[in-house]
């Protein structure tokens, strides 16, 4: 049985001295297990283009981008870095940087452009390409179906507050596994469904910009119905040897001070950031407390009878995504207004129900996103999940920073501090394992500079950085330094 979640371990957790004390991290030559993936993760959106082709239609991140003021000067995902038409080159790259796994999305309205009926064939021989391209390099391929781009079609239906949206994404799901599950063997249903919710109905810095509390909750639970019915569909179409999951940007909670009125603000927020999702998905239930903290906002009625049993399919491995801690306190009369959780200036907030929660800068230092650096939320995050599902195996789905990046005069492109950043936080993932935790691999966010989303191109999260006005690949030093760690399995002392 897995340990149940109680406000007790939460908040031992969220004050563990080793959170506060990322520099605790040792840098000794630090070996890996000899099986651990070394990867890099991209998301259809970001870097496809070729929005228009081969039957591909319209998602929701299409007609948002394309609204003026929803993201910076206007970018959109119109032509990315062109990875759809150079996608063979981007492989060649993987291998040159000795990869062994990808990560990477399927654009759903490349599969099926109304978002149900009949697969589209071009759009599934596109991913197909791509697999085998990968298999010929030796580089595995981890496949997500849904990285927040819905067809737009199902988004005119009503989108993810509907139940409907369930259904159709295990359609979906069923098409894609019947077509490359014979060489695919890693799938994880949705990427961080959280954003698909609480950003894309709640706060609206997210497609569909919706701003709704209640909408927001009803896609929290429909997404963890499509996980569900999607792993289930999953299962049904693929052979029994591949291995199914989900990435979750859980996030790790910490209270301002150890008053009873800080740490219940972490406990609410801890439902909402992680417990909304991981309750249903890893334990058949929803957090304690979740449905009285919300019932202002709905009552869950959405929830049907027979729901919890389909959301709790059997995981093979549960993918997580970190970036930054986050850090709350009570604020009973908090001012309305744009808050320091570091999800995008909106006036709306993507917490339903917690109006009378703070969020603080964290201290330390912060990436371009503003995001503050702290590798031992890294390490807090992944025993979190070791102890709460023991036996589970474990990828860290997604994990890197955004600098500004320029090529020096020559064209190379030095990156020092997200090599230290990287250092860093595979020193804290090389501990968790040193601590019990069976952490599989390591995906790198990203393989290259892409559309950042809400932030356009402005911010580079990329190893390899992007030209885009030629789309010149050019691997940053972070990305060769990268490659050593991946060829030896080994992470060396830092050289700062
Ligand atoms: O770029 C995103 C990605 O699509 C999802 N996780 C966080 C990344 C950085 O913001």
């Amino acid at each position: 049985m897995p340990e149940p979640i109680t406000p007790e371990s939460l908040t031992s957790a969220s004050l563990a001295p080793e959170s506060l004390a990322p520099e605790a991290i040792s840098t000794g030559p630090l070996a890996f297990p000899a099986d651990f993936l070394w990867g890099a993760a991209t998301s259809a959106y970001q870097i496809e283009g070729a929005v228009r082709e081969d039957g591909r239609t319209p998602s929701i991140w299409d007609t948002f981008s394309h609204t003026p003021g929803r993201t910076e000067g206007g970018d959109t995902g119109d032509v990315a870095v062109e990875h759809y038409h150079r996608y063979r080159d981007d492989v060649a790259l993987m291998a040159d940087l000795g990869l062994t796994s990808y990560r990477f999305s399927v654009a759903w309205t490349r599969v099926q452009p109304t978002g149900r009926g009949p697969a589209v064939q071009r759009g599934l021989d596109f991913y197909r390409r791509l697999v085998d391209e990968l298999l010929d390099r030796g580089i595995t391929p981890s496949l997500t179906l849904y990285h927040w781009d819905l067809p737009q079609e199902l988004e005119n239906a009503g989108g993810w507050p509907e139940r409907d949206t369930a259904y159709r994404f295990a359609e979906y799901a069923g098409i894609v596994g019947a077509a490359l599950g014979d060489r695919v063997q890693l799938w994880t249903t949705l990427n961080e469904p959280w954003c698909s919710a609480f950003l894309g109905y709640g706060s609206g810095v997210h497609a569909p910009g919706r701003t709704d509390p209640a909408a927001a909750l009803r896609a929290a639970h429909h997404l963890n119905l499509a996980h569900g019915l999607g792993a289930s569909a999953l299962r049904a179409a693929m052979p029994k040897r591949n291995r199914v999951g989900v990435s979750l940007n859980s996030s790790v909670i910490r209270a301002v001070s150890e008053s009873a009125e800080d740490l219940d603000a972490v406990r609410r927020i801890d439902n909402l950031a992680n417990g909304v999702f991981h309750g249903p998905l890893l334990h058949g239930a929803y957090p304690a407390g979740l449905f009285e903290q919300t019932a202002r906002v709905t009552d869950w009625g959405h929830v049907q009878e027979g729901d919890l049993r389909a959301i709790h399919q059997p995981l093979d491995f549960l993918g997580l995504n970190y970036y930054t801690p986050a850090l709350v306190s009570a604020a009973p009369s908090a001012p309305a207004g744009p808050r320091a959780d570091g999800h995008g200036a909106s006036d709306h907030s993507p917490w339903p129900g917690a109006g009378d929660i703070a969020f603080h800068q964290t201290p330390g230092e912060r990436t371009e996103m503003g995001w503050t650096i702290d590798p031992g939320g890294l390490h807090e995050l992944i025993m979190r999940y070791a102890r709460e599902v023991p036996g589970l195996p474990l990828y860290v789905t997604e994990n890197g920073a955004a600098y500004d990046d320029k090529p020096d005069p020559d064209g190379t492109v030095h990156d020092p501090e997200r090599i230290a950043y990287l250092h860093a936080h595979l020193a804290a993932v090389h501990r968790a394992v040193a601590d019990g935790a069976d952490v599989r691999g390591y995906y790198l966010w990203s393989l290259m500079d892409n559309f950042e989303w809400a932030y356009g191109y402005g911010k580079r999260f990329g190893a390899v950085y992007v030209d885009y006005e030629t789309q010149a690949r050019t691997p940053k030093s972070s990305a060769r330094w990268y490659a050593g760690v991946a060829a030896t399995g080994e992470l060396g002392e830092f050289q700062g």
